[in-house]
């Protein structure tokens, strides 16, 4: 991909960079975005019917055994060459922020370091009334496993709609969001608030908005670069072309 010399240029110059992350940057990875229609036995539900907390309410076991299902998936995937080059764009610049949607954990496993986990993590389990964290759950009886201590049921500790998100690490984001010189949107379709509110208050706040994605999204008539594509193809070429060797790492 030819990118225009400007863009080049505002990366070359920025002091902080933050990056927005969705589901399509693990896409190369295996795993399925949202918006993809879903196979096997899920196929017949709507991810986002399956993230909330009515339907958790309505059939505990269908949303445990689906993110079970999940926890599975992600066990055995790897990061790809979009989370390296995100991770190796924080080393090239003196502040960079990685805020991600979602909850696989592929960019830490990438390398990343100041990551910003906006909807939780698959990996961590809690008590859906008491709130404790459970070290070790049992995934093949009838029921949702219970919580040890007050014997309600457990539940994945990530964001449903309708809950609020970590307030320290939506905070961390908003900062990092209204500071940032260049803001990076990738994989993501920019429905989903709050996140998909970061980028346009990066914008506003005078940052250059870069979108990466297969398609556009409601967010591409107003970022200043958009770079249609595959993340794991388009971030490892960009990084290649902005610091190559005559821009030595940090
Ligand atoms: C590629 C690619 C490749 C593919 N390379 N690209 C109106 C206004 C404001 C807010 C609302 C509103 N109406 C309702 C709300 C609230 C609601 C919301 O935003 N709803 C919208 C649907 C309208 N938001 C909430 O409820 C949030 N909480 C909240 O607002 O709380 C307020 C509150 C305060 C105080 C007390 C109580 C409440 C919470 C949102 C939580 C979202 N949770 C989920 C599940 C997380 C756990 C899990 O993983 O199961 O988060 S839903 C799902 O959507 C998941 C994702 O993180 C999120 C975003 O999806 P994402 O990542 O964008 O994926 P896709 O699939 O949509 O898109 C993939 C993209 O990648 C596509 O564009 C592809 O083209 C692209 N792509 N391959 C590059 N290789
Ligand atoms: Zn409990």
């Amino acid at each position: 991909m030819i990118f225009p010399p400007e863009l080049i240029s505002f990366l070359r110059k920025a002091e902080r960079v933050a990056a927005l992350t969705g589901a399509g940057v693990s896409q190369e990875s295996g795993l399925r975005t949202f918006r993809d229609s879903q196979s096997g036995l899920w196929a017949q539900y709507k991810p986002t019917d399956l993230a909330s907390p009515e339907a958790f309410a309505r059939d505990p076991k269908l949303v445990w055994d689906w993110y079970a299902w999940r926890r599975e998936a992600i066990k055995s995937a790897r990061p790809n060459p979009g989370h390296y080059a995100l991770a190796e764009m924080e080393s090239r610049v003196a502040e960079f922020s990685l805020i991600t949607q979602n909850v696989d954990g592929l960019h830490r496993m990438a390398g990343s370091k100041r990551v910003h986990e906006l909807h939780g993590s698959i990996q961590r389990v809690r008590c859906s009334v008491c709130g404790r964290y459970a070290e070790t759950w049992g995934d093949d009886s009838d029921q949702v496993p219970a919580c040890e201590n007050c014997g309600e049921m457990l539940r994945p500790d990530v964001v449903w709609f309708g809950e609020p998100l970590p307030r320290s690490e939506l905070e961390a984001a908003v900062k990092a969001s209204c500071v940032c010189d260049v803001f990076f949107s990738v994989g993501t379709s920019g429905i989903v608030q709050p996140a998909a509110a970061l980028p346009f208050a990066a914008k506003n706040k005078g940052a250059a908005v870069v979108e990466v994605n297969l398609e556009p999204t409601p967010l591409t008539e107003k970022a200043d670069f958009f770079l249609q594509g595959k993340s794991g193809e388009v971030l490892p070429e960009l990084v290649n072309a902005v610091w190559d060797s005559t821009h030595p790492s940090r």
